[in-house]
This record gives structure tokens, sequence and C-alpha cells, in this order.
């Protein structure tokens, strides 16, 4: 305890226009929040004053980040302005480590009215990358857009921040600080927690852990590889699969967490997952896996690289769903998946006649859905797969579920992938992302092909390339209403869907600092004799006549894509 107690000060400041958090909470270039004046202050400030104060008097708050440059020195200040106020109590993850979905695991876990999470995600890190905050609110997910945009707009208005200047906390040491406050009645306390254990702990209760050591550890087991990309997941990989599901110390890469993640993107998908896909392909390995930054993406391989792709990822957990003890205790109440995300689900979904649900990108929107007692399992096409047990997306759970079906079937992942589809159908996807084009042209591009695919004269026009005749069915721009509370989401993508369910679909980051257009192309085909074609070739068509239509190279300059999944 202080000897005298701290102040609470009071200092003016300055709005900045354009803290209006995206797709997952705000991200900025590091020397924004570094170098501009009170930048992050005010952002905080206007996530507190967000929570009305009977709310916020004395709670609980949970705080940690995916350890980029910039988390510690970020997370200080944080410590300082909930103190001054009125937060009761923090909950930190040792030395500012915390996953997302640790986060909202530990969220839960410590009755918080809600977390900050410092994470860029899947964005470059170090002092030339960026840095981000997301908030997530009290049943542990990503702040709905209510939320969000009652913090934009307190961002355009704050004149100024609350701030207890001399309060430091040690964030190395587990266990509980105290600090008596100038005008508080109560000391303000922080805890210094080790979130692994936590979340081990809920994952103890998902899955059967003798399984799985017995796949990754017993007489016949099988080999995996596990890459942390040097992101806040690698201890626990260490902790759950080395450690408590035997797999040898060298299945698990790059697990020791660095400020700029090894000067890597730390982005788990084909382009970034380069150490990973390295050692898959000398076919030592069975099972492959990565994760992002704060390790709520996932991209899984089978042996020799054979790449699953995200949106069968969760269509073949879904048919499998009953290999996870969780959901035999559990039941299923839903699927979902994202716009963007191929219909793979759904052709789960109507042959189990479980309800399925279509929202928008971003996991805030599957939330409302599980606490509404509706969804169990959901998944998007950007790598991000997960289910009701927390309220994120969670990497080490998706690798733990494919590993429970592998167990279960007693398959290889190639197999268990072949199966599905000969049972359901493939639908064959692939995204394009066009990063760091003109924010203007990608703009302009965006309203001009609006324009023609809303005219009415567009529904029922033809596209004919080679002996094939693409005849569109639908077109707009994607709104969602929410089921639960009526809410409407408008303009979350172009989409163009054609008569037997193809889809070309546009749509702009919302989470990426330079501006970057994604087109999503998929299309379904259930002839067994063409289950095993490349997806580039067998979607060139779309892909062409997506391109035309927006005249996307022409007036961008680009003619491939910066990265293709
Ligand atoms: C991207 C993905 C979206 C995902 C979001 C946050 O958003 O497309 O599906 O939910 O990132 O993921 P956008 O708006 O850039 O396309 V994470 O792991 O970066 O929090
Ligand atoms: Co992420």
């Amino acid at each position: 305890m202080e000897d005298s107690p701290l102040q609470v000060l009071h200092f003016p400041t300055t709005p900045y226009p354009d803290q209006r958090p995206g797709t997952g909470g705000l991200r900025r270039k590091v020397f924004v929040f570094k170098s501009k004046i009170n930048y992050l202050h005010n952002f905080v400030q206007s996530v507190f004053s967000s929570i009305d104060l009977r709310d916020r008097q004395g709670s609980t708050v949970v705080v940690g980040g995916d350890g980029r440059y910039f988390n510690t020195t970020a997370i200080q200040v944080i410590v300082q302005m909930a103190a001054a106020n009125g937060v009761g109590r923090l909950v930190i993850g040792q030395n500012g480590f915390m996953s997302t979905p640790a986060a909202s695991c530990v969220i839960k876990k410590f009755k918080a009215i809600g977390g900050i999470l410092l994470t860029a995600s899947h964005n470059p890190g170090g002092p030339d990358g960026d840095f981000g905050i997301k908030f997530n609110t009290a049943n542990g997910g990503p702040a709905p857009e209510d939320v969000t945009e009652k913090i934009f707009q307190i961002s355009r208005s704050i004149e100024e921040y609350a701030i207890c200047p001399e309060l430091r906390v040690d964030l190395a040491t587990i266990g509980r600080q105290s600090f008596d406050l100038e005008n508080k009645f109560k000391p303000f306390t922080v805890e210094i927690v080790d979130p692994v254990e936590s979340y081990a702990n809920m994952l103890r209760n998902v899955f059967d852990f003798a399984a799985l050591k017995e796949l990754l550890s017993g007489e016949n087991h099988i080999r995996i590889r596990l890459d942390a990309m040097h992101g806040v997941v690698g201890p626990y990989v260490k902790k759950i699969l080395c450690e408590e599901l035997g797999s040898p110390a060298n299945s698990a890469i790059n697990c020791i967490p660095q400020e700029d993640f090894g000067g890597q993107c730390p982005d788990p998908n084909l382009t970034y997952a380069t150490d990973l896909i390295e050692s898959m392909k000398s076919g030592r390995y069975d099972f492959g896996a990565a994760f992002d930054a704060d390790g709520d993406r996932n991209m899984i391989l089978g042996k020799h690289g054979f790449f699953i792709n995200p949106s069968d990822s969760v269509a073949v957990i879904a048919a499998n769903v009953f290999c996870i003890p969780y959901f035999q205790h559990m039941g299923v109440r839903g699927f979902a998946r994202t716009m963007p995300t191929s219909g793979a689900l759904d052709n789960v979904a109507k042959a189990t006649k479980i309800q399925l649900y279509e929202t928008p990108s971003g996991w805030k929107f599957f939330g409302k859905l599980m606490d509404a007692g509706r969804l169990s399992l959901c998944g998007e096409e950007s790598f991000g797969t997960g289910a009701d047990h927390i309220r994120e997306k969670d990497g080490l759970w998706a690798v733990l579920t494919w590993l429970s079906i592998l167990a279960n079937k007693k398959q290889s992942v190639e197999q268990v992938m072949i199966h599905h589809w000969k049972t359901y159908g493939r639908n064959y996807y692939t995204r394009y992302d066009y990063e760091h084009v003109d924010i203007d042209t990608a703009v302009e591009m965006m309203l001009d092909l609006e324009v023609i695919i809303t005219e009415k004269a567009f529904t029922g026009q033809k596209f004919t390339i080679g002996d094939k005749t693409y005849e569109v069915e639908k077109a707009d721009n994607f709104e969602y209403s929410d089921p639960i509370d009526g809410s409407i989401t408008k303009n979350q993508g172009l989409r163009i869907i054609f008569k037997g369910g193809s889809r070309i679909i546009f749509r702009l980051s919302g989470t990426t600092l330079s501006a970057t257009i994604h087109l999503y192309v998929d299309s379904y085909e259930k002839d067994v004799n063409n289950l095993f074609l490349d997806p580039q070739v067998k979607l060139a068509e779309l892909v062409n006549i997506a391109l035309k239509l927006s005249q996307l190279c022409e007036r961008t300059g680009r003619n491939t894509p910066t990265v293709v999944t």
C-alpha cells in the first residue's frame, strides 16, 4: 500500500475525428498512438465514458494484449486511467499478455464488465507496424455496433481525461497489488493473472483430453506442427499441446512472443505462414496449424500441407460436431457464418435441419445470437472458427476440435475433407486481397459497382464464358437485420448471386490501415467426378466476370492480388 494516496488528475484534451472502431477495434500505425498527443488517452477515456458511471464504479475490467510493440506502455496508461475513472479492479495478464480467446474467458470468469485488448490481430507489429485496441463487453465478446458508435461519438467531442499519473503497476509478478487513491473510499486493486491457466481449464471441460493425449502421444500417435507465428498464443500451445497432451517440444514453433513477430505478418494464411508451410512439405507431419498474433485465427493443414479452406473447416466441424464432448452435453442450437464465407456450412445445416444464420463480417454479430441461446458453432472465411464456449473466435479451440475429429474418425485430415465433399458436395472458394490500393479509387469502384448491380435490369443478366453461362439471380449491398434486437447493419459488401448458387462478393476491409479490396468467389459442385479440381481453375471464369464488371485492374492498376486464399 502506498504511503500517501495517489492523485487523480483531470487534463484538458482536444478530440480526433478518426477514432471510429472498425471490424476489429481501433487500429492505427504505432506512431499515431505514440506521437499524436493524447491519441491513446482520448480513446481510452471514450471507452470508459461510454460505460455508465454506476456500472463503472467499483467494477472489474480485464486488460491484456498480443505482446506487440507498445503493448506495455499502453497498459500502464490504461491502468492509470482505469483507476481515475472509478474502475475498482483490473485483471491483467502477466507481462501484459493475453490472447483474445483467453480474454473472453477471463472476462466471464472474473465477472468483469468488459475488457480492453491491445491488439491489431493479424496486422504487422514493431515500431513501424500497427497497434490496436479492442473493447469487449461483459459477455466476453467484441462490443456491438451501438457501443462502438457511442465510443466514437464521445471521442469526437472529448474535452478532458482522468488519470492517476503516479500509479505504476508491476506487470511481471502474479498476485494482487492495491493502491490508495485520493478521495476514494476503497483501494484500487490490480490482479496479475496467468491467463493460460484459466484458458486451459476451460478447454479441459470442452474436450476429452485423455483421447487427445492418446492421439498425440499414445502408441500410434500422429505428428503435429503448430506455428504460433511469434504471437501471444505460443505459451498456450506449449502448455496445452506439449506439456499436457504430450506432443514433443519440436511440434511447436515460433512460440516465444516477439514485439515485431519476427518481422513477419502474423497472419495464418498461405502467403504469410511460411515456416509452417515449408515444414509441412516434408511430409513428416500429419497435421499443421498456425495462429495469428492474438490467437483467435487458425489455419489447418493436413499432411504435405493439404489446405483446409476456413469455409470448409467450419462445415467439417459442423458435420462432426458430436466428436466433441462439449456439444454432446450442450446440444447444437444453431450454426452461423459471415456473409462472404462459402455456403459449405449451409449444406450441413440443411442436412441436419439445424438453423443457419448469415451475419456481416466480424465476430460481434455472433455474440448476440449466442447470448440468446440460438447459436452454438460459427465461422468466417478469414480463418476464424469458434463456438459458444466463449464469445470470440478461438484458434486453439479449432485445433483441438480438428484433432478430436481425427481421433474419433481415425482418419487423416485429407480423408476427413474428402469424405465431407463426397457427402455434401464441394463449395469451391477463393478470396483475392488487393492490399494497399488507393482509398479513393477503391471507394469509387465500390460505388460505381453498386450502381451497376442494383439496376433493375441486372437481375436476369447472363454472362457467358466458353460453354458456361451464369445468370444473375440476385444482387445487392448486403444488409443484416439482427434477429434478436432488430437492429439493421447496412453496407456490408456487394454480392452477386447466380442461379445455382455461385457468388461474387466485393468488400472493403475494415481492419487494414491502407485500403484493401476483398474479392470473394464461390461455386458449388456436387458431381463426384469434379470434386478435386484446383479452385483457381474451377473459379477462373467467375473471377473474370468479377474483374470485368468492377474494372478492378484498370482502376487500381493491379493485375494480380497480393494475397490469394
Ligand atoms: C477481417 C476479416 C474479418 C475478421 C476481422 C477481424 O476484417 O475479413 O472476417 O472478423 O478481420 O479479425 P476486414 O474488415 O479487414 O475484412 V482479427 O483476427 O484481425 O480480430
Ligand atoms: Co486476431
